[in-house]
């Protein structure tokens, strides 16, 4: 099976902007930011969406929404802030690796805050 873009990231095979990395997960920013913070959570186990997670793999879901808790505050969103993944394309999913989006801050292209 082809690597996902994001198994290549984790792979140091192509470049990304790390704001956090541990034995199970890898955060991001977004290549194409929606918000002035748009940050990927990203489980380095290979499952292609939330559908696919097993009961095993709950903790690391556990992991990636306190790690989601954490970013929003060390970006200064704590409260202004959306947290999704998005499950199939038509939902929108074009990257087949399970990730959350953290969006916060103000919305590219708005003028609001
Ligand atoms: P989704 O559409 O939910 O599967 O989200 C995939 C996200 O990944 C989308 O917001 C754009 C982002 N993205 C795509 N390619 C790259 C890349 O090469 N680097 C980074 N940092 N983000 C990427």
């Amino acid at each position: 099976m082809e690597k996902t873009i994001f198994a290549r990231i984790i792979d140091r095979e192509l470049p990304a902007e790390i704001v956090f990395e541990d034995e199970d997960i890898i955060c991001i920013k977004d290549k194409f930011p929606q918000a002035s913070v748009h940050i990927l959570l990203i489980a380095k186990k290979k499952i292609p969406s939330l559908q696919q997670l097993e009961e095993d793999d709950y903790p690391i879901i556990v992991k990636i929404v306190d790690r989601a808790k954490h970013l929003a505050r060390e970006f200064g969103v704590e409260d202004n802030y959306r947290f999704l993944t998005n499950c199939g394309t038509k939902a929108g999913q074009s990257v087949f690796h399970l990730h959350f989006h953290l969006i916060g801050g103000k919305v590219s292209g708005s003028k609001g805050g």
